[in-house]
């Protein structure tokens, strides 16, 4: 990577990893550990230097459970000392309410009071943390907060004991001055048989049932609404519609799978090209958080290869979305779209009677409006072309020489480049056959 690299993320993209993401250790339910630990203040330092913004965790993931008080003011001083350094800042904290197995059935909805008010005092220490390190944002997931046995619990009951908690950890927000926005992370399975509050939709809906629904808001995350068979870039849209888009986690998931964490892109650079158009179209400049690890085959280079990759398919999928957004077919496709059925009738902009009535007596060409198509096959492959380096219409060409054709989808490829050379050896190949192999040698080197 070099400094001219269009690629190369900024502080200004916001980019966010958790400790527990690069700390990843590659341990699942099959296999031991496959890396070593590293230490939060290297974290935080080669994050910095891979670009990132800031840096996320879980009480556990900077100070270990059960870390005694002594143990606990060096490792904050270090891990601040290495924020100092840096520049890079914490701008969400969250609660490890999953990992101990005093959480196996649920924190804020276990049936044992005991363990749900361990589970506020654990929260409340970690928003004094946060507080003291200028995190603006408090995440909650509740992994273990949902059932195997539906017999075992009432549903309903959970729900309320998950208010109950959040409304008292927000009135401890705002009698602290700390001035959090929560935000809800919604999952649909995993630790859990099933958790509770599993999709961007009822963590939408959960919210306005709150005492302050103004102060919450949702991280979705791309694997948790595709383990659900949904179409993730719609949820994050339906978020920025209530305007409770405060965070998101970025990874990627086959759907059908266990829970993979993969890499930004990994699985379906498609859907995260929507994700990121709905994202830029919308103008969210909030954290963008890479919940994701490096695969159980990495060692510490795969590690930061891992890193450096979801950032760096995030600002690629940006350069698409500006392809996409400025190409001229595409722009007139979507102009099409747009002024049908100009000519009217159209649904008046609010009620009144009259108009209804208007309305009810106006006459809609059913059979012609039917008739037409929606062009959206080419509008599709277009899209593919984008995404796929086809197309010959290049965003940042066009803004820096105007409107026109040029010779590929990268600005490097406008310029008249020398003919690369390859000597073609003839052998006793006849004439044509030798003409036709260095032309393909030379297709080849412009691509
Ligand atoms: C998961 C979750 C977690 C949460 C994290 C923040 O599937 O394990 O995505 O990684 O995002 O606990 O609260
Ligand atoms: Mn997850
Ligand atoms: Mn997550």
């Amino acid at each position: 990577m070099t400094e001219s690299d269009p690629y190369r993320p900024t502080r200004d993209d916001h980019f966010t990893f958790g400790l527990w993401t690069v700390g990843n250790r590659g341990r699942d339910p099959f296999g031991v550990e496959a890396r070593p630990a590293l230490d939060a203040p290297y974290i935080v330092e080669k994050l910095s230097e891979l670009g990132a913004w800031g840096v996320n965790f879980h009480d556990d993931d900077l100070v270990p459970f059960g870390t005694a008080s002594q143990e606990r003011v060096r490792i904050i001083a270090a891990f601040k000392h290495a924020l100092a350094d840096t520049g890079m800042v914490v701008p969400m904290v969250t609660t490890n309410l999953f990992g101990h197995p005093i959480f196996r059935d649920g924190a804020f909805t276990s049936h044992d009071p005991r363990v749900r008010a361990f589970a506020l005092q654990k929260v409340m220490r970690n928003m004094d943390l946060g507080a003291e390190l200028g995190a603006g944002i408090y995440v909650f997931w509740g992994g273990r907060e949902g059932s195997e046995v539906d017999a075992g619990k009432s549903p309903i009951e959970a729900l309320k004991r998950m208010r109950e908690a959040l409304n008292f950890l927000y009135a401890y927000n705002l009698d602290q001055g700390y001035g959090y926005t929560f935000a809800l992370e919604p999952k649909p399975n995993e630790p859990r048989g099933d958790i509770y509050l599993p999709t961007v939709g009822h963590a939408l809906a959960f919210i306005a049932t709150l005492d302050h629904p103004e102060g919450y808001g949702v991280n979705p995350e791309v694997a948790h609404e595709r383990m659900s068979g949904l179409n993730f870039s719609h949820g994050v849209a339906q978020a920025l519609d209530a305007g409770k888009l405060v965070h998101i986690d970025l990874n990627d998931q086959q759907p059908g799978r266990y829970d993979q964490d993969f890499r930004f892109g990994q699985a379906d650079p498609r859907a995260a090209f929507f994700l990121v158009k709905v994202l830029e179209d919308a103008g969210y400049t909030g954290p963008k958080h890479y919940d994701a690890h490096a695969l159980r085959t990495e060692d510490e280079e795969g590690v930061w290869a891992f890193a450096a990759g979801c950032m760096r398919t995030y600002k690629i999928l940006q350069d698409k979305v500006r392809r996409f957004n400025a190409d001229p077919e595409i722009r007139a496709a979507l102009e099409r779209l747009d002024s049908r059925g100009s000519q009217g009738p159209t649904p008046p902009a609010s009620y009144t009677r009259a108009g209804a009535e208007a309305l009810k007596g106006a006459s809609v060409d059913v059979d012609a409006i039917a008739a037409q198509g929606l062009g959206y096959e080419r509008l599709d492959q277009l899209t593919t072309e984008i995404l796929l380096g086809a197309r010959r219409v290049c965003a940042r060409a066009e803004a820096r020489d105007g409107p026109g054709p040029t010779t590929g989808d990268d600005a490097r490829q406008r310029r008249p480049r020398p003919r690369r050379s390859m000597r073609v050896s003839s052998g006793r190949l006849p004439p044509l056959l030798v003409a036709l192999i260095a032309r393909s040698v030379e297709v080849a080197a412009t691509e």
